[in-house]
């Protein structure tokens, strides 16, 4: 497999061109594309432009709205509502950000409940943002029925990722963002491409027994939650949050199987953004920087977050990498 580097801008401007070309307005083009790149600048490839074919086949299904415009309702001093109309999530919180940010400077807190939406990316990019501007960010987004609640015979639950994002004082934001199964989708699809196996207590086959095989999870199998009953409640937490409070589809609730080709989940998102500027305590970002000291000092070398900085670092001077072929891909999509 031999590997090429990419500018950012140019990956950017690239995976734009071919979302316009697959049917999407330019204002949504040019928000995943960022989202898309961003994730494969960061080194996560479950998210990156492995996706690319997913999001051009749920456009090319008409199950995604590649040209919504998303309405949003100002419903609260601290509350605002999206309806995402049919289209994509991340353009739904674009048009909401700027009245999310103000009203969380203004009251301390406020919720962003974005419905009628389709995620199919990594949720970080989605809070990140926030903390580089001082701002704590909290988001949960549920997906589609994979995932076995615990105990349970059937899946029901989706990956239901959780990110967190809080500024800090002298380095990069805290940021972590983790599937509540035991491995994201994405990954297990990454896994059988590579002949790779999973480990053990992450899926189950067709007929609800263990395995390590991905394709067999992929094929009639389904997900386990990460650490049994406690991600299941987790998980459970992101369905009634993402769906059951926005008005979006519960991860069971869409049936996607007359549009063949669709693969973006269409559910809902939740947004919590605090202004810990507000607080009565010693500045939070000087807090967030003693804790995350105090870790470090007690042996925790790898936080969260920080392989995608150190990727990013990387990128940034070298050049994004992906494989050959995937870059070749890529700009016949766009028609170059
Ligand atoms: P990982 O298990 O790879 O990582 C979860 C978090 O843990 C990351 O913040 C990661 O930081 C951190 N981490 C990983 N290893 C360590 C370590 N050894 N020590 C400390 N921290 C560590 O992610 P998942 O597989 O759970 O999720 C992958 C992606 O899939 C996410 O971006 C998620 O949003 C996305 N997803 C999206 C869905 C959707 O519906 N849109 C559904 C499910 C998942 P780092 O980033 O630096 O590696
Ligand atoms: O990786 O689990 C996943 C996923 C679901 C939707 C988008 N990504």
């Amino acid at each position: 497999m031999s590997l090429a580097t990419i500018p950012f801008e140019e990956l950017q401007n690239l995976l734009a061109q071919i979302f316009v070309r697959h049917g999407t307005s330019q204002r949504v083009a040019e928000v995943l594309a960022h989202n898309c790149a961003s994730a494969q600048r960061d080194g996560a490839h479950s998210h990156g432009v492995f996706r690319i074919p997913g999001y051009l086949s749920s456009l090319g299904s008409g199950w995604v709205n590649g040209k919504a415009e998303p309405v949003v309702t100002d419903t609260a001093p601290s509350y605002i509502n999206v309806d995402a109309g049919g289209g994509f999530a991340q353009p739904a919180l674009a048009a909401a950000r700027q009245l999310l940010v103000d009203k969380a400077r203004e009251n301390g807190i406020a919720l962003l409940a974005i419905h009628n939406s389709h995620h199919f990316a990594a949720l970080w990019p989605d809070v990140e943002p926030f903390a580089e501007e001082g701002l704590i960010a909290i988001s949960v987004v549920n997906s589609m029925t994979c995932v076995v609640p615990h105990g349970a015979q059937k899946p029901l639950f989706g990956t239901n990722p959780i990110a967190f994002a809080a500024p800090r004082a002298n380095g990069e934001p805290v940021v972590f963002d983790m599937a509540t199964s035991a491995i994201a989708h994405g990954d297990v699809q990454l896994a059988a491409l590579a002949g790779k196996e999973l480990a053990p207590g992450t899926g189950v086959d067709r007929n609800g027994n263990p395995t390590n095989d991905p394709r067999e999870v992929l094929e009639g199998g389904a997900l386990l939650t990460f650490g049994g009953y406690k991600g299941s409640a987790l998980s459970m937490m992101v369905e009634l949050l993402a769906a059951g409070l926005t008005g979006g589809n519960f991860s069971f609730e869409f049936d996607w199987s007359q549009h063949p080709g669709a693969k973006t989940p269409w559910t809902g998102q939740l947004l919590i953004v605090i202004d810990p500027g507000k607080t009565t305590g010693a500045a939070f970002a000087n807090r967030c920087e003693t804790l995350v000291e105090r870790m470090q000092g007690v042996g925790q070398t790898r936080m969260p977050g920080q392989n995608r900085h150190q990727n990013r670092a990387k990128a940034l001077v070298e050049g994004v990498s992906l494989k050959a072929e995937e870059l070749a891909q890529l700009r016949e999509l766009a028609g170059l």
